[in-house]
Order: structure tokens, then C-alpha cells, then sequence
């Protein structure tokens, strides 16, 4: 049975990570049985969630993840999308991942104090307490460092945010009015969309970046709509 390493569900969303919703999403959409451990990510091969075991075969990095399950089990974004669009909807992941993804870390880890406060609960709120504290410090210098090496960090909030305004307005004229990103049946583009939309809008993050993606109803009803068709032991919190 495969199994899937991640953080414990918090927010009434499947995962405070979105490489975390990808992999589960994609896990379920393809009924691919597994089992959830929820773990830290210093147990990590790479010290990072998700990681996945299957058959003796351990792999991090959602991207190398997804790509191992569609080569083991089957690739149904090939049977439903022509090599045009499979680009696309690459790009789009690009998008996601490597750049609106980095504008929610810095909306968690270096933007308001109730921001953080909300972020170090739901990380570190279940180590003992000087575990706690000490675990959420450091880790905040780390993820700091790593914003900055990305570069966003490196932007004013508010130049940042115009850029995060930008994808979301994207998201948003791409999704246009169909059921999902590709069109009528879901891709493991939809997984990933999933997974930063609902850390974006269903999470307890006030943000101009929220504000934006909460005024673009339908990215709302999208993510409501894989929520329940999904996880439909979830119900929307918002
Ligand atoms: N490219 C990786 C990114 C995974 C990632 O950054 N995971 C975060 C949680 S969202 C993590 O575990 N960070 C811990 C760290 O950087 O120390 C993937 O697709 O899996």
C-alpha cells in the first residue's frame, strides 16, 4: 500500500502545504489506494513533505512523485490532453509553484504577526512546549532565508503582492467558466491548482493576495467544487 508523509490536516483544508493537497488530490483523483502518516518535515529524504512510500521505493518532491505514479500506474493527462496542451498546463504548474506558491510563504513566515502566529500554531502547536518555540524559531530563519534566496523576498509586500495579483488574475482568465483548468475532466494540473488555491483562499491568511483571489468567484467555486468532490469529508470553512 502506498503511503503518504505529511503534515497533519489543519483549517478544514487537506494540507497547510500545497505540495502536500497536490499529492493526496492526485492520489484520490486516480483512486490510487494509500494510507496518510502525518509527520515533520526533518524526516524527510530531502527534509521536505510530501514524501512517499511505495513498494521499497522512497521518493520526495511532489514533481517526482507525480511523475513515479504516472509512469507506475498510469498517465490519464496524456490520453486527455494533446502535447499542446500538456505544455501549457506545465507551464501553469511552473506558475503555481515557483512563483504565487513563494508569495503565500512570505504571507506566512514574514508578513503580519497574526500571520505567523497562526503559522507557528499550526506547524509546531503539537511539540511539547520549549520544543515548540525553539522548533518555530529556527525554522523561521530557514524558510526566511530561502524567500530571500528565491527573490521575492527581496520585493516590497506591496510590489510583491501587485506580482501575486498578476497570477491570480491569470488563474482566473484561464479557468474562465469551465469545470477545470484543462476543460471537462479533471488533469494533475487541477491537483496542483487545488493545492495553492485552497492555501490561498481557504486558509486563515489575511492578505491583499487573498482579498484578490477571494473577489474572483469563480476560482472560489473551483476550489470549492474540488473540495467536495475530493475530500467531501471536508466541508468549506473558507
Ligand atoms: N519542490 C518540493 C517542495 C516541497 C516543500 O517545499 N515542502 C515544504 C512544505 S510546503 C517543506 O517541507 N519545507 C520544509 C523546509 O524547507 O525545511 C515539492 O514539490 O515537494
Amino acid at each position: 500500500m502506498i503511503k503518504l508523509y505529511q503534515f497533519a490536516r489543519t483549517w478544514g483544508i487537506p494540507n497547510l502545504s500545497v505540495f502536500c493537497v497536490k499529492v493526496e488530490t492526485y492520489l484520490r483523483m486516480n483512486k490510487l489506494p494509500h494510507e496518510i502518516v502525518e509527520t515533520l518535515p526533518l524526516k524527510g529524504p530531502r527534509g521536505k513533505l510530501p514524501y512517499l512510500e511505495d513498494e521499497g521505493n522512497k521518493l520526495s518532491d511532489s514533481r517526482l512523485i507525480v511523475n513515479y505514479l504516472k509512469e507506475k500506474y498510469g498517465d490519464t493527462d496524456k490520453t486527455l490532453l494533446t502535447p499542446e496542451q500538456q505544455g501549457l498546463a506545465k507551464a501553469y504548474q511552473r506558475l503555481l509553484e515557483e512563483h504565487l506558491y513563494w508569495i503565500g510563504m512570505v504571507t506566512r513566515w514574514n508578513y503580519t504577526e497574526e500571520n505567523w502566529q497562526t503559522n507557528k500554531q499550526a506547524i509546531f502547536g503539537g511539540l511539547p512546549p520549549i520544543a515548540h518555540d525553539l522548533a518555530a524559531a529556527t525554522y523561521r530563519v530557514k524558510i526566511k532565508s530561502q524567500i530571500k534566496g528565491h527573490g521575492i523576498g527581496r520585493l516590497t509586500h506591496e510590489e510583491m503582492f501587485e506580482l501575486g495579483k498578476e497570477d491570480i488574475d491569470s488563474l482566473a482568465d484561464f479557468l474562465g467558466s469551465k469545470a477545470y483548468f484543462m476543460g471537462k475532466q479533471a488533469t494533475s494540473l487541477d491537483a496542483c491548482a487545488y493545492g495553492v488555491l485552497v492555501n490561498t483562499l481557504g486558509c486563515p491568511f489575511p492578505s491583499p493576495l487573498r482579498d484578490h483571489a477571494l473577489s474572483k468567484q469563480n476560482l472560489l467555486d473551483y476550489c470549492k467544487r474540488m473540495q467536495a468532490e475530493f475530500f467531501p469529508e471536508l466541508p468549506w470553512v473558507g
